[in-house]
């Protein structure tokens, strides 16, 4: 694609055919990502929101049958609803506060710049409508999805450190002039041009079907809030195109130390833990140590064992010949489950990452980053860390 071209020209081509390639999230797992990966979507950049208003106002367009977790029109798969590979259950869990990095996927030929936001919706009900299997949200509701979800936007500006510019390519008085959205370099840029140029990295660094993709990598600080299940929902604007990405990963937020007072009650779903810490301390006793499961979607051959090895002793302290084996008792070819539990001290604190283990001994871990945990305080005594291989 000519990026010299009339900007008017390349929007109507890419509205009219949607073969330019674009983004989706992939750390954490979106559920776009879980259906190419089941191969059922043959396209998972492809999933747009078109033609549409996406710039300067970042925040004008309808989301209409997309809604927060986008609809891919080339494979007709509406990721608003649960299927059997997306939207069970969480693909990652984190600590209410907790700092993690977050990643999409740009296409080569479809690096169409802008800005982009994570945003979380706190009402748990609405989101209950996207984790409903068998049942699809209507417009309306997508739509006051996507409000409640703009509305929790997870401000770049809420990580300590890190950069949060303007766009290049708007200008201030617009209404993309913000810097609580992440931004994409100049479209036009020589160097590190456009989504690209955020990360800088290799060519192939990620997956997409059409060019190859590059990864761009951000941090959000996860909100004050916690729930057994609920959705990130990932949205890019392109400055180019009349196009929208939306795509979003099932999670689990529990309440963190230092956010959550050890007095505070059993997780319950979206319920703001500053608030439960008061009524709660009466009604439950706190624990002292906690249960944590960790189940982890792990495909492996006869022979292959996988382990969880971490920060802490109780995970062999980075040592795999030390690290507990999971379980595959549960294991089936269509639901590949490795299963253990541990007990540890409420608010500890740890790294750690699965490997698969060979017959012969060769370790295999899994890629970067490394995950963390944090055991929650409060009167519950048990909680499952819900994980795929990657
Ligand atoms: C962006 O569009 C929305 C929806 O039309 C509107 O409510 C909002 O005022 C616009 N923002 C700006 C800064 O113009
Ligand atoms: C969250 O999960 C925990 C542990 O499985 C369970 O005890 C609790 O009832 C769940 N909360 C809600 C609101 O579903
Ligand atoms: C993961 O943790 C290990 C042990 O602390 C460390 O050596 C490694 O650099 C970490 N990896 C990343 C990507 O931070
Ligand atoms: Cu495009």
């Amino acid at each position: 694609m000519k990026y010299q071209a009339v900007t008017a020209v390349v929007w109507l081509f890419s509205a009219a055919t949607s073969v330019s390639g674009h983004g989706y999230l992939t750390i954490p797992s979106s559920r776009t990502r879980l259906g190419s990966e089941a191969g059922l979507d043959t396209c998972p950049e492809c999933t747009i929101l078109e033609p549409v208003s996406s710039w300067p106002n970042l925040t004008a367009a309808l989301v209409g049958r997309s809604g927060p977790c986008g609809y891919n029109a080339r494979v007709s798969i509406d990721y608003n609803q649960p299927s059997d590979n997306w939207g069970v259950s969480p693909v990652a869990s984190y600590t209410a506060g907790q700092v993690v990095d977050v990643q999409w996927c740009v296409d080569h030929n479809g690096d169409h710049g802008g800005m982009f936001s994570y945003r979380i919706c706190d009402d748990q009900e609405l989101v209950n409508k996207f984790l409903t299997p068998g049942y699809l949200p209507t417009d309306a509701e997508k739509q006051q999805a996507e409000d409640c979800f703009q509305a929790g936007t997870l401000p770049c500006t809420d990580v300590t450190g890190q950069t949060c510019g303007y766009n290049p390519d708007c200008t201030e008085g617009q209404p993309c002039w913000r810097n609580d959205w992440f931004t994409c370099n100049a479209f036009q840029a020589s160097d590190r041009r456009a989504c690209e140029g955020v990360d800088n990295a290799a060519l192939g660094s990620c997956f997409t079907t059409i060019s190859g993709g590059y990864t761009v990598t951000k941090q959000i600080r996860i909100p004050d809030i916690v729930s057994n299940h609920t959705l990130l929902s990932f949205k890019w604007n392109s400055f180019q195109t009349g196009q929208i990405y939306l795509s979003c990963a099932d999670i689990a937020i529990v309440g963190g130390t230092g956010t959550v007072p050890s007095s505070s009650t059993t997780l319950s779903t979206s319920t703001r833990s500053s608030t439960t810490s008061t009524t709660a301390s009466s009604s439950c006793s706190p624990v002292s140590s906690v249960a944590v499961t960790f189940n982890e979607a792990a495909t492996t051959v006869s022979g292959q064992t996988i382990k969880v090895v971490g920060s802490i002793s109780q995970l062999g302290s980075w040592d795999p010949s030390s690290a507990p084996a999971l379980d595959a008792s549960q294991y089936t070819s269509s639901s590949p489950l490795w299963s253990y539990t541990v007990s540890l001290p409420v608010g500890t604190t740890f790294e750690y990452k699965f490997v698969n283990v060979a017959s012969d001994g060769t370790v295999t871990w899994e890629s970067d980053p490394n995950r963390s945990f944090t055991v929650p305080s409060g009167c519950q005594s048990a909680v499952a860390v819900d994980t795929t291989w990657r």
